[in-house]
């Protein structure tokens, strides 16, 4: 539960070492697939994949749509590593045990996280298919007191009260508006702030206007938590939504946001998200 201790470093170093003594080069780049994404670890070559169930201490993975397993290889020559599912807090895991696979990236040299996911979106200019790079977030769960780094901190890897003010950074996202460019998809690239709720019910109507009302552009389940694990240690983040539905927020609207549907947007987008960060990997590894 909330309160249990998160895993100790020597024991998170048993599994780094596990996964280094399985591969053949270190990744510098983690991605995170988020749902539907699954796809974007497919270009990956000279693919090493590491089922999660191999993996010691790591949690398994449970929602569909979601792989479960480690891929690591080369993306436009960089070494990566992706996240094939993730692990969400509406599965029953606490927040840290939801990390940790980021804390494992740090371990064995991965500098710089790239979080995916999908979301519904609140701004009503988004449309279903937008791309949102996130430019910030609001820790909802954290609110309560609900965070990955709750409990005892250990300074290996960082700070007893790290910043979150540059959580997501603007070179980055720089780079990314400019790609996008590149790419011709600035018809479908926006910026904006993310806000993770625990799941698993989509949001009531006010819930939703109460977001809307506090200047959340997108609502999700998920990377909040996995941000702040990663600034925690250094790491470097970029994080996007991929918008798969428009949140309902009036009562005389009929429609209702379902996985199905969050599922099929992801495969609508598959082949423009897959050049999107692959670019992305390139540039991110030139500086
Ligand atoms: Cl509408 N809400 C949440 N919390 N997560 C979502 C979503 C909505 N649409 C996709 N993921």
């Amino acid at each position: 539960g909330r309160s249990e201790k998160g895993y100790s470093y020597e024991t998170l170093l048993e599994t780094a070492n596990f996964l280094l003594s399985r591969i053949s080069v270190k990744p510098s780049i983690g991605i995170i697939c988020g749902s539907g994404m699954g796809s974007l670890a497919e270009n990956i070559t000279d693919a090493e994949c590491i089922p999660y169930e191999d993996i010691p201490n790591f949690p398994i993975s449970t929602v569909e749509g979601h792989h479960g397993q480690l891929v690591f290889g080369r993306l436009k020559g960089v070494a990566v590593v992706a996240m094939q599912g993730r692990f969400h807090y509406y599965e029953g895991y606490p927040l840290w045990k939801c990390c940790l696979p980021v804390r494992i990236m740090k371990l064995i040299g991965v500098k710089t996280l790239i979080a995916t996911n999908a979301a519904g979106g609140l701004n009503p200019s988004y449309k279903i298919g937008d791309v949102m790079i996130v430019k910030d977030h609001i820790n909802m769960m954290g609110f309560a007191g609900n965070n990955p780094l709750h409990g005892p901190n250990d300074e290996r890897f960082g700070p007893r009260f790290p910043p979150m003010n540059k959580a997501y950074n603007i070179q980055f996202r720089k780079i990314a508006k400019e790609v996008a460019k590149e790419l011709n998809m600035e018809n479908i690239i926006r910026e904006g702030v993310y806000t993770c709720l625990g799941g698993p019910n989509f949001e009531t109507v006010a819930e939703l206007n109460m977001l809307k009302m506090v200047g959340v552009d997108a609502v999700g389940m998920s990377t909040v938590h996995e941000v702040i694990t990663a600034r925690h240690c250094d790491m470097n983040v970029f994080a996007l939504s991929l918008i798969t539905n428009e949140c309902v927020t009036s009562y005389e609207l009929d429609n209702e946001a379902n996985h199905e549907e969050v599922l099929d947007v992801g495969r609508m987008r598959q082949d423009i998200l897959r050049k999107f960060v692959s670019t992305l990997v390139d540039k991110f590894a030139q500086i």
